[in-house]
C-alpha cells in the first residue's frame, strides 16, 4: 500500500480512525460516525517526516490468481453456520477434537458457506490454504473478494461458494468463525489432509 502524504507539512500528525458504527458483537450497523464522535476510535497515527522520492508504481497487470478448473474439483461440501440450543454450530455440531472429514492432498475442492444464524455476521477463517470466492449470494463477488483470501465474511442469510487446492501439507487443520465469542463457543471444526484417496462427504 502506498499513501501520499506530500501535501502535509513535516510534523503533522494524522490519525487513522475506526468510524464504522457497531453497537453489538453481531456486526456493523451500516452507519459511519462523524470523526468527532466520542465513539470514533484511533487505530494508528502517522507522523509526517521529511520529503522522500517514491519510485513505486502500480503495475499494469497484477499477479494472476491460480486457476482451478471445474474438472479438478474432487469434492463439493456445504457448511451451515448457525446458533442452535444456545451454542454456535457448523452443520449442527459443535467443535470436537476429531477431524470431521478428509481431503486428499493435491486435490481441489469447492466449499459453500451458509450463514443461517439470522442476525450475526461470521468471518470464517479457513486455515492452511488460501481460497478464492466464486459466488456471493448468487452473483459474482466484487474484485477485492475474488483474490486469495483466508477469511471470508458471511453476513446474515449469506451463502458464498469458494474453491481452493490443498497443496503442501498433510495433517489436521481448523476452520472457524473469527468472532472470538463464537470460536470460543465451539464454532470450529477440524479436517485432515491425507495422502490417500478419500470419500467425499458433502455436508460433513
Ligand atoms: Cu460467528
Amino acid at each position: 500500500m502506498v499513501i501520499d502524504f506530500s501535501r502535509f507539512k513535516r510534523g503533522v500528525r494524522i490519525n487513522l480512525m475506526k468510524i464504522a458504527d457497531q453497537t453489538s458483537g453481531k456486526g456493523r450497523t451500516g452507519v459511519f460516525l462523524p470523526m468527532t464522535s466520542t465513539l470514533a476510535q484511533k487505530v494508528m497515527q502517522f507522523r509526517v517526516g521529511s520529503k522522500v522520492t517514491d519510485p513505486s508504481a502500480v503495475p499494469a497487470v497484477m499477479r494472476q490468481k491460480p486457476a482451478i478448473p471445474n474438472s479438478e474439483i474432487a469434492c463439493q461440501r456445504t457448511f451451515v453456520f448457525d446458533n442452535q440450543n444456545g451454542g454456535w454450530t457448523i452443520n449442527g455440531q459443535r467443535f470436537n477434537f476429531t477431524p470431521r472429514f478428509q481431503v486428499k492432498q493435491g486435490t481441489a475442492e469447492r466449499w459453500t458457506l451458509v450463514n443461517a444464524s439470522r442476525d450475526w455476521e461470521h468471518p470464517i477463517h479457513i486455515h492452511l490454504e488460501e481460497h478464492q470466492l466464486e459466488i456471493r449470494d448468487g452473483a459474482t463477488p466484487p474484485d477485492f473478494e475474488q483474490m486469495r483470501k483466508d477469511v471470508t465474511l458471511i453476513r446474515p442469510g449469506d451463502s458464498v461458494t469458494l474453491t481452493m487446492r490443498h497443496r503442501d501439507w498433510v495433517n489436521e487443520y481448523p476452520m472457524h468463525c473469527h468472532n472470538t465469542v463464537h470460536e470460543d463457543h465451539a464454532m470450529m471444526l477440524l479436517w485432515e489432509v491425507v495422502s490417500h484417496d478419500v470419500t467425499c462427504v458433502a455436508q460433513p
